[in-house]
């Protein structure tokens, strides 16, 4: 079966801001929201990889689920770590709870169908019209259309055939805040924004990111936790 991508519509008057992988890093992300300063009428897109790494993902999943609570247009698009979340749970309950044992995420187990469910929910992609928001691209080039999305999630049947028109915002590939600058500079296709935020021993990264898909801004925010 073909996977549709579900369409979001722009608000009026409305930003629309995407925001690369989080990874836990929960302080770090509650300061550039604070920078952002959404409003009803702001789009969030959350490039997906929330969870893992960092030390605080059940705080990030909870704050993102209590703004979309109140009314606040929080999107969140799958990452490979959801993904294992939930692929984990399939493999039995006692491999899970080592799993989430190892990744220091063993506190979803306290309200646990309420995170499956949320991570089951989340779309792998959604299509803003302009552009594609996914956690990671679909490569463009060769003949590799489908090969990055394709590659993370090879059982999704995606229908794509407006692809090669379309912008693309993603995270789950690292760059420096440098290259990421300059691709925005060059107004490329594709926009990778994953300034590796939870890797803030490596120079060149630890930064959380934001783009404004409409004026091309770059909003970041340096590692906090
Ligand atoms: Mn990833």
């Amino acid at each position: 079966m073909k996977y549709e991508l579900p369409k979001v519509a722009k608000l009026e008057n409305g930003r629309r801001i995407a925001i690369g992988d989080i990874h836990g890093c929960f302080q770090t992300f509650k300061a550039l929201i604070t920078t952002i300063n959404p409003t009803k009428t702001d789009q969030i897109f959350i490039l997906g990889d929330i969870i893992d790494k960092g030390k605080h993902s059940k705080e990030v999943v909870d704050v993102i689920m209590d703004f979309q609570t109140v009314g606040y247009s929080f999107y969140v698009v799958r990452g490979n770590h959801e993904q294992a979340f939930l692929s984990a749970y399939q493999c039995g309950f006692e491999f899970f709870v080592t799993y989430l044992d190892e990744n220091q995420t063993d506190d979803f187990l306290e309200d646990l169908e309420k995170y499956l469910t949320f991570f089951s929910e989340l779309p792998y992609c959604l299509d803003l019209g302009d552009w594609l928001v996914c956690h990671t691209p679909f490569l463009i080039n060769e003949q590799s259309l489908y090969r990055g999305m394709k590659g993370l999630f090879p059982k999704i049947n995606f229908e794509l055939k407006d692809l090669p028109t379309k912008k693309q915002v993603t995270g789950h590939i690292v760059e420096t805040l440098e290259v990421i600058q300059q691709s925005i500079a060059q107004k490329n296709q594709v926009i990778l924004l994953d300034s590796g935020c939870v890797y803030k021993e490596n120079e060149g990264l630890g930064y959380l990111s934001a783009f404004d898909l409409d004026n091309y801004e770059l909003i970041t925010q340096e590692n906090i936790d």
